[in-house]
């Protein structure tokens, strides 16, 4: 039976493909012009690994739940059974730890950047305690965003705070466990309007390899200046062996924590067949974590995230369609049309037909967000929410 090289080439790359969703996403977010309670939102960590659940059970690829500290884990590494118990109930892992540095006052002037060496103090034992969390509950990375920087020129000294910065690091670092990844995610400004201590790529990277060889760079797809080329810097990220991981989402003008492949799909196609240009060497290269970041202060929780991850898988299967070999050719001969059509060729392509067929071989139904519907989840935990949910929730997640 002849197989069908489109069809192999992809159901390969479905195969190896897996997004960690981030536990924030259930829950009722806004921005700080205000907030639109959702009565099926989460209300707690048993709700959000519920929902994951859901979400896995769905798509068949997202086994991990990102979790936020403060958020899921008030009680830091004492609530690591908890936790525990809540992946042996859903069979979904703990993800990534990320710790908050920013939102108790002790943080206004900075965290791990602060000049009192006291409230340095307190955010590095928080950066502990989130590698002890990872190590109780097994989890691959502990991701760092760290918010600091100021909002006024001189009002704070930008080159003693790298010092401070780096000090924090390399505690950090000397305290993971082996295989236990430190992920650094820079963003060049919000909440600080002047100067943001981790504010690009390079800064990143710099951090990162100072604290030492477990430290990789976290690329937010929302943290970059308007025209910035991110696939350009994923590229150099992967040939500096410093690539540790994603946060996908989408925007059209800051952060805006779209959901992904919303405003700018084509962004997210050119991202991955710089992962897949790599894979495709066939060296040591570790594909990144793949992890969404987003909040869905307009759209349903559950519905955006399932979206999300068939999006992504979308365009992970149509970036998988590019034939390096071809393709490597018509740019050496620098054949500018016929490169261009080879690239953007296979973005074109609909390979939703495809992933119908890859979902059903698997067990899983062919498309998610219809089974959603289906399966009446959103209205079985409005019902069940609603009561909590009608008090507002929480400042954020
Ligand atoms: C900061 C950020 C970071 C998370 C937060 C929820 O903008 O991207 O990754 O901690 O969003
Ligand atoms: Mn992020």
């Amino acid at each position: 039976m002849p197989t069908d090289p489109i069809k192999e080439r992809v159901f390969r790359a479905l195969d190896t493909f897996a997004i960690e969703i981030p536990s924030w996403g259930f829950a009722n977010t806004g921005t700080r012009f205000g907030k639109y309670i959702q009565a099926a939102a989460a209300t707690n960590i048993e709700e959000k690994f519920a929902d994951a659940a859901e979400v896995h059970r769905l798509t068949g690829v997202t086994p991990t739940l990102a979790l936020h500290v403060l958020w899921d884990l008030p009680n830091g590494v004492a609530d690591a059974p908890k936790i525990q118990s809540l992946v042996e109930k859903t069979g979904i892992r703990a993800g990534s730890i990320n710790p908050n540095l920013f939102q108790e006052a002790e943080y206004k002037y900075g965290s791990i950047c602060n000049p009192s060496a006291e409230v340095r103090a307190k955010a590095t034992a928080h950066l502990l305690d989130s590698v002890a969390i990872g190590k109780a509950l097994g989890a691959a990375e502990v991701s760092m965003w760290v918010s600091d920087g100021s909002n006024y020129p001189g009002t704070q000294s930008m080159r003693r705070r790298i010092g401070w910065m780096k000090e924090a690091l390399a505690k950090t670092h000397a305290a993971l466990a082996p295989g236990q990844i430190m992920l650094v995610e820079y963003k060049p400004f919000e909440p600080a309007f002047y100067h943001t201590d981790i504010a690009d790529w390079g800064m990143a990277l710099e951090l990162a390899r100072s604290a030492g060889p477990q430290a990789k760079v976290l690329v937010d797809t929302g943290h970059h200046y308007q025209g910035t080329n991110i696939e350009q810097i994923v590229a150099w990220l992967i040939e500096l062996n410093a690539l540790g991981g994603f946060h996908f989402n989408d925007r059209k003008y800051a952060d805006d924590d779209l959901t992904l492949g919303s405003i700018d799909p084509y962004q997210i196609f050119r991202i991955f067949h710089e992962i897949l240009f790599e894979q495709s060497k066939g060296g040591a290269f570790k594909s990144p974590a793949f992890m969404i970041d987003q909040s869905h202060n307009l759209k349903g929780k559950v519905e955006a995230m399932v979206q999300t991850v068939v999006t992504a898988q979308e365009l992970y299967a149509k970036a998988s369609l590019v034939d390096q070999d071809t393709l490597a050719k018509l740019q050496d001969s620098c054949s500018l049309v016929d490169a261009e059509e080879a690239f953007r060729g296979a973005f074109w392509q609909d390979v939703r037909p495809l992933l119908a067929e890859w979902r059903e071989a698997r067990g899983l139904p062919a498309h998610p967000l219809a089974a959603l519907r289906e399966s009446r989840y959103v209205e079985r935990t409005t019902e069940e929410r609603r009561e909590k949910n009608a008090g507002g929730g929480s400042s954020y997640a």
